[in-house]
């Protein structure tokens, strides 16, 4: 089959890639916010029992993002790194490469993933993707009952001298609504690869073509003054709308190691997933619906 042939049917089938790159064809928040509305009727109701504060849920909307602080203690920090110490990553952007150990990435290597079933198993994971405050946020702000879609721990690489990929501005489009938990697990200044956001960008119509957008683009739209750079100590947590402008600052000093969940609607289209097995009492009081996409059911 020729390149172009497979890139065709790849977004026709299975259905859900059809899924995932129609919602990219509606940029305009509004109109994505109009169809989420009628995707929302037919999806779990929120459920969580706790109340949210109004205006943490109201900042998170006119913001686009909104900081948790500490997710984890130093204890737990210490036993998620020590776990995954002996686990091995994969380069994002090389998949092929296949894995090595984190602390000796290949040279061109900028972001190193550890692979979805280390990470499902690694201590304090799954329990802080289920935090109580964090799923009645996501729940307020989704409009339903969420889908982790997406659970990932990386290495960004201090010592290149070039931005790569996601370390440019750009909005994911991966749902009609979605949203992001991101937890440091090493202390982050702003030489060590601070996450930046465009503040209010997620309800903005500017900059509507999926690209990557330069820093000078991203002010002349958006202002400096909107920028915001997330530092923080280890455990540090903040939740995020990525589909404002956003970047992963190249790691000047220092590398950054980072825990993120995504919460969406649906599962994200062109992704594979695989649960995975867990002893039970590993599972009590999490929620099998949020779950399913990486842990098995009984
Ligand atoms: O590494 C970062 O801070 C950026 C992450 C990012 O671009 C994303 O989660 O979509």
């Amino acid at each position: 089959m020729s390149r172009l042939l497979k890139r065709v049917v790849h977004r026709f089938y299975p259905l859900s890639n059809f899924m995932f790159y129609m919602q990219r064809m509606f940029m305009e928040p509004r109109a994505r916010e109009n169809i989420r509305k009628v995707f929302a009727k037919r999806l779990p109701s929120p459920e969580s029992q706790l109340e949210v504060c109004t205006k943490d849920i109201e900042r998170l909307k006119h913001d686009g993002f909104l900081n948790l602080g500490r997710l984890f203690t130093d204890q737990q920090v210490k036993e998620i790194t020590e776990y995954l110490s002996r686990e091995k990553v994969y380069d994002r952007w090389d998949v092929e490469g296949g894995l090595f150990d984190a602390s000796s990435p290949p040279e061109k290597c900028h972001t190193a993933l550890y692979q979805s079933k280390s990470v499902v198993s690694c201590p304090h994971i799954l329990d802080a993707a289920n935090d109580p405050k964090v799923l009645s946020l996501v729940e307020s702000y989704l409009g339903v009952k969420p889908t982790i879609s997406n659970l990932a721990v990386w290495w960004s690489y201090a010592g290149h001298s070039e931005a790569q990929e996601a370390e440019f501005f750009h909005r994911d489009v991966d749902d009609l609504k979605f949203i992001k938990l991101f937890v440091y697990l090493t202390d982050v200044d702003s030489g060590s690869g601070p996450h930046v956001f465009v503040k209010g960008s997620h309800s903005s119509n500017k900059c509507k073509v999926i690209r990557r957008y330069t820093d000078e683009e991203i002010v002349s739209h958006f202002g400096k003054e909107n920028i915001v750079e997330f530092s923080g100590e280890a455990g540090d947590s903040f939740l995020e709308d990525t589909f404002g402008m956003h970047k992963g600052t190249l790691c000047e000093s220092r590398d950054r190691l980072l825990f993120q969940v995504q919460y969406s609607l649906h599962p994200i289209g062109i992704y594979e997933y695989s649960p995975v097995g867990l002893p039970k009492e590993d599972v009590i009081g999490i929620d099998s619906y949020v779950n399913r996409l990486y842990v098995m059911g009984e």
